[in-house]
């Protein structure tokens, strides 16, 4: 077992759990440069998105947004780097304890806040948004900067996995589905080193704030599943998620 048991105690009852430093440094400082790389490549080709604003704006509206929080979803069909990192073992053995040893990847996706004007992340549950079934996916939150609430850190309701919550249409902010009435007093704010990272589950609330700081904050999060998980809602066709990779099999 990779999580101690007081670990697992906390995810399952939290619907989440911290670890520090996971990647060397050696790994950090190539992830590092990658992530530069590709966020640059990105910008040149219009293939990213800020969150920010509205979907199918061109680059420079994107880049004079006043708030940016930008994606490039599916690093690992970019870069090397970035698909290695799915593999890595250490990640797959905590991903093990939370979801057994058959695991697929769901997606991945880079999540940028740069420095002064980074973007928020409004509370939302993942599997709103994703509709999966079983409803056990986890992700592995990444960072490549030292974080903190206030340069955009993870933030979550702890014990919310336990309640899935129903996602509005939004046409109130950006957000593609909106929560109100969500309580902010219960929020934890999960500091941590570059390098390291934490887990969440898919039903767990979570929020990360705008960027006002000098600091850039540069994410990565893996979203990993078990092979054979349906995507759709009530009344649709159930759909198995073919064509990601399988990181590992028992
Ligand atoms: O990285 C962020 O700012 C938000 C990440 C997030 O919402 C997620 O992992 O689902």
């Amino acid at each position: 077992m990779a999580f101690t048991q007081e670990q697992l105690n906390d995810f399952h009852r939290d619907g989440y759990v911290r670890l520090g430093r996971v990647l060397s440094d050696d790994e950090l400082e190539t992830l590092r440069e990658n992530y530069d790389l590709e966020m640059d490549r990105a910008r040149e080709t219009n293939a990213y998105r800020n969150l920010s604003i509205d979907d199918g704006t061109d680059s420079d509206a994107k880049q004079a947004a006043p708030r940016r929080m930008l994606q490039i979803t599916q690093m690992c069909e970019r870069n090397i780097h970035f698909r290695r990192l799915l593999y890595n073992k250490a990640i797959l053995e905590y991903v093990t304890d939370l979801i057994g040893p058959n695991i697929q990847l769901f997606h991945d996706q880079a999540l940028f806040k740069p420095a002064k004007d980074g973007g928020a992340v409004f509370w939302h549950q993942d599997n709103a948004y994703w509709k999966c079934r079983p409803a056990n996916l986890v992700s592995c939150w990444t960072t490549l900067d030292d974080v903190d609430v206030n340069n955009g850190a993870m933030q979550v309701i702890p014990g919310s996995h336990l309640s899935p919550v129903v996602h509005e249409q939004s046409d109130q902010t950006n957000a593609l589905l909106d929560l109100q009435g969500v309580d902010e007093s219960k929020a934890v704010a999960i500091d941590l080193p570059a390098g390291g990272c934490m887990f969440h589950h898919c039903q767990t609330l979570h929020y990360t704030a705008p960027n006002s700081t000098e600091r850039q904050r540069r994410a990565f999060i893996m979203h990993f599943m078990t092979p054979g998980t349906r995507q759709g809602d009530d009344n649709g066709v159930l759909e198995v998620s073919f064509g990601r990779p399988i990181l590992q099999s028992a």
